[in-house]
């Protein structure tokens, strides 16, 4: 059974709450419920967290070294600042697939580093909520990809 590490960084909770010009009208929760059934279906289980803190991100990313095959993260704006998220993942070596709601490359100049990607297998982004279930597939797929044949 693959185990994956689902993470969501800080204002992400918001979602579907405030500014749904920009992030739409999809909610965490209906993000989650959608990522939790393509999981079954795939059979893996999720473990799904949400903190608007630096250091629980990068608690949750040490502490899945342990029982995770591999990690989905949005890292929200921490994604263009963040040297220890960075970090944390380039040291757990698990295989990483970053997400974004919003095509990062097509706003504003700061967004277009991500300090992420490069520890990471890929990123997807710029499909809204579909970013979540494009990359959680490439994630699988990829984990699929690695194992022994039997
Ligand atoms: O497009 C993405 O997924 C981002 O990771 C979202 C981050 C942003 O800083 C990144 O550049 C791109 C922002 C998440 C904040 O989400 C909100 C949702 C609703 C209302 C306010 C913020």
């Amino acid at each position: 059974m693959k185990r994956i590490l689902v993470l969501h960084g800080p204002n992400l909770n918001l979602l579907g709450l405030r500014e749904p010009a920009v992030y739409g009208r999809v909610t965490l929760d209906d993000i989650n419920s959608r990522l939790n059934e393509l999981a079954a279906r795939r059979g893996a289980e999720l473990t799904i967290r949400q903190s608007n803190h630096e250091g629980a991100l990068i608690d949750a990313i040490q502490d899945a070294h342990a029982w995770a095959s591999g990690i989905l993260i949005n890292p929200g704006g921490l994604t263009h600042t963040s040297v220890a998220l960075r970090d944390a993942i380039s040291g757990v070596a698990l295989p990483a697939v970053e997400v974004h709601l919003s095509n990062i490359a097509a706003r504003e100049e700061f967004r277009h580093h991500s300090y992420i990607s490069a520890v990471c297998v890929g990123t997807i982004a710029g499909f809204g909520w579909r970013s979540y279930p494009l990359g959680l597939t490439a994630l699988l797929d990829k984990l699929d990809e690695q194992a022994p044949l039997a």
